[in-house]
């Protein structure tokens, strides 16, 4: 139970201490206004004071001057509230039942983690209007790339009729500030078109219900090719029966779920369908769909992983890092305000460095999202411990110097820059029927800091896993210690022994799990590193490269353009050069390579003594069940440190400085 209850443990507390000095706050709630969401935020409160103080706050309506009193202010910004300590009181003060839900749950954090309450004065408003998650999962039950056990929304094409876990999924979401999500895979196939027919539209309109008490609203993903599963000739969005097709779907649809969010669309890529088949842009393909779902305010949302996955780009003449902006740049204005487009965080796919998707700063009148995979499927499977804010947090704070210097990427996709109507951040969830949800119990982290993150960039990584670990394990200054020394380094760790200086890959094909140097390199993904004996990297330069790097602003451009400028981690994303090349830390390349290896596995060492020194103070359930993964994760980054450096070793055929042995 522990680990199901995840950032929401409501531990007993047995601090008199505290607990008096709470007290007062704790005894009565008064609030006026009436709907789910705010009666969702009551039960929390009253669930939370009971399990942690064993108090029953009285809920009235008159105004109080003992406890905590609601109140809401229409002129705040959306989904905002503030909390006010006066002597014995807490005011909260809200926009709109999302942020009273928000407001309860900050205070419930802060009682988790046994902060004071006395002199609260603050506002909170959320950076990013809309922060979704995008489930992955099959009505089969599988999920795509789930690493936590089947989906808990569909068993063998049927919704699963058990909806207590995904009401207290939406409870978790949105505890961490969660207000939308798309409940089946991007990847729609046979079947699960009827998910906007009359054979599931009630259950997905009972999950939504579900979503919408917790202030989170649905979306469903659509194949683009809909229309020609139901009997119509064609998919082309100029026809006009497929348009009708569309416009008949949107109006059973919101017949049936009025304030549903819209559909999730990935088009011409990795073999699914779209408007390219019928010679017609993604400008049009989104805007057929775009005009169905206009009259009642839904949005089209338009992924720009859009790639040609059949083509060997070896002859260097189509880089697959250049294909989103090659596709959606000269399209810019030509979408309708409905169509929102979705940018992966990186040019390629979620490696574990990447520079940031040159899309982002350059797409200046069209309405985008920035994509986040909380699923770790390039890193470590939820096998291995790996946080991933800090590699989030580089992304927001890049800067694309699109509107000169400081034109940062956590501005522009919160709308802020461009003043788009529509503008936010999804991830791809890392949920699964796993007890504990996401299978490696640090994954709850990753999907706690997502929320966390996107409410407020300007959190630190540190701030955020403390606030993490302190609602799941507890207030144990030794165990919040040594988990923070498990956590911050993790993501630089697993870079050490896995693909090198941003070249990515370097996994097993289709699982992508575990090292395989070759595994894409003569497969027509494109995703290569061209290692021989003399070098490695991949030239992207404009002079003798892909020209990739032009597509970024030319302050960037410059940099990773020029060999000497361009930063360590990402050289061989941007550059072909021999193995004795020198990088900016002094060392080469091939003893960049050496010494990262053997030092991850070290340090991966050091996480599993770490952990053990916390026996004693962690239930053995989560105990075991983390000591077993990271036991896993040693002998993996082994695996990925002897075959990677081994490789380079042939190749090379340089000794490693120190003498090692390298198989
Ligand atoms: C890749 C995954 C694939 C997804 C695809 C996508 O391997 O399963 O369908 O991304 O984002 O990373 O559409």
């Amino acid at each position: 139970l522990t680990s199901y209850r995840a950032w929401l443990q409501y531990r007993e507390k047995d601090q008199e201490k505290y607990t008096k000095t709470v007290a007062p706050y704790l005894k009565a709630v008064s609030v006026t206004v009436d709907n789910d969401i705010i009666e969702r935020a009551l039960d929390e409160w009253t669930v939370g004071l009971n399990e942690m103080f064993k108090q029953r706050p009285a809920v009235v309506r008159e105004t109080i001057s003992e406890g905590l009193a609601i109140t809401l202010d229409p002129s705040l910004p959306n989904e905002s509230y503030q909390l006010k300590t006066t002597e014995k009181r807490i005011q909260l003060t809200a926009k709109d039942a999302n942020g009273v839900l928000y407001g309860v749950f900050h205070l419930l954090r802060l009682l988790q983690m046994e902060e004071s309450l006395q002199h609260l004065s603050m506002t909170e408003v959320p950076k990013n209007p809309v922060r979704m998650i995008n489930q992955w999962d099959d009505m089969n039950g599988e999920v795509e790339r789930g690493y936590a056990g089947e989906s808990f929304f569909y068993k063998d094409y049927q919704f699963i009729k058990d909806r207590q876990r995904i009401y207290d999924y939406a409870r978790l979401l949105a505890a961490a500030g969660i207000n939308a999500i798309s409940i089946n895979n991007v990847n729609v196939h046979e079947n699960e078109t009827d998910l906007i027919f009359d054979r599931y539209l009630m259950d997905v309109k009972q999950t939504s219900d579900i979503f919408n008490q917790f202030g989170i609203t649905l979306f469903l993903s659509i194949n683009y090719a809909a229309p020609m599963e139901k009997g119509i000739a064609s998919a082309d969005p100029l026809d006009k029966d497929v348009q009708a097709f569309w416009k008949a779907r949107a109006q059973a649809i919101y017949q049936v779920i009025p304030n549903f969010g819209g559909f999730l669309v990935k088009a011409d890529s990795e073999n699914r369908p779209g408007p390219f088949t019928y010679g017609r842009n993604h400008a049009e393909g989104a805007n057929m769909l775009a005009e169905a779902l206009e009259p009642y305010g839904g949005l089209v949302i338009w992924r720009c992983f859009v790639y040609n996955c059949k083509q060997d780009w070896r002859d260097r003449q189509t880089d697959r890092a250049r294909a989103a902006y090659d596709h959606f740049m000269p399209l810019d204005g030509a979408f309708k305000e409905n169509v929102v487009l979705q940018i992966k965080n990186g040019p390629m796919d979620f490696q574990v460095r990447e520079p940031v998707s040159p899309l982002i700063g350059s797409l200046e009148n069209t309405n985008h999202f920035l994509e986040f995979q909380i699923a770790q499927e390039y890193l470590g499977q939820q096998k291995h411990l790996v946080y991933l804010v800090p590699q989030w947090k580089e992304v927001l704070s890049f800067d694309t110097y699109s509107k000169g210097m400081g034109t940062y990427v956590k501005d522009i996709v919160a709308g802020e820059v461009f003043k788009n109507g529509h503008a936010g951040i999804v991830a791809v969830s890392n949920v699964g029927s796993d007890y504990n949800w996401t299978g490696h119990l640090f994954a709850q982290l990753n999907l706690y800091g997502y929320g966390r993150m996107i409410w407020n960039p300007e959190l630190t990584a540190e701030a955020i896993a403390l606030e993490w670990v302190k609602q799941t394990f507890g207030n144990d200054p030794f165990v919040i210690k040594t988990i923070m020394q498990m956590v911050m380094p993790s993501w630089e760790i697993y870079e050490n022994y896995t693909s090198p200086l941003g070249i990515g890959w370097m996994v097993n094909i289709s699982h992508h799990y575990g090292p395989n140097i070759d595994g894409y390199e003569y497969d027509k993904w494109g995703t290569y590193h061209f290692a021989d004996r003399n070098g490695v990297g991949v030239d992207r330069t404009i002079e003798t490269g892909t020209g990739f790097t032009g597509q970024f602003h030319k302050e960037n451009a410059r940099v990773y353009n020029d060999l000497t400028r361009c930063p360590d981690e990402l050289l061989l994303f941007f550059h072909h050069v021999p193995y004795t090349h020198q990088l900016h830390s002094g060392k080469t390349v091939i003893q960049h390579i050496y010494d990262t290896h053997f030092r991850g596995v070290e340090q991966v060492k050091a996480m599993i003594d770490a952990w053990q020194s916390l026996k004693e103070a962690i239930d053995p359930t989560r105990y075991t069940s983390v000591m077993e993964r990271l036991e896993h994760q040693l002998y993996m980054a082994k695996e990925w440190r002897d075959t990677v450096n081994t490789y380079f070793y042939r190749k090379s055929g340089i000794n490693d400085l120190h003498g090692r042995t390298i198989y």
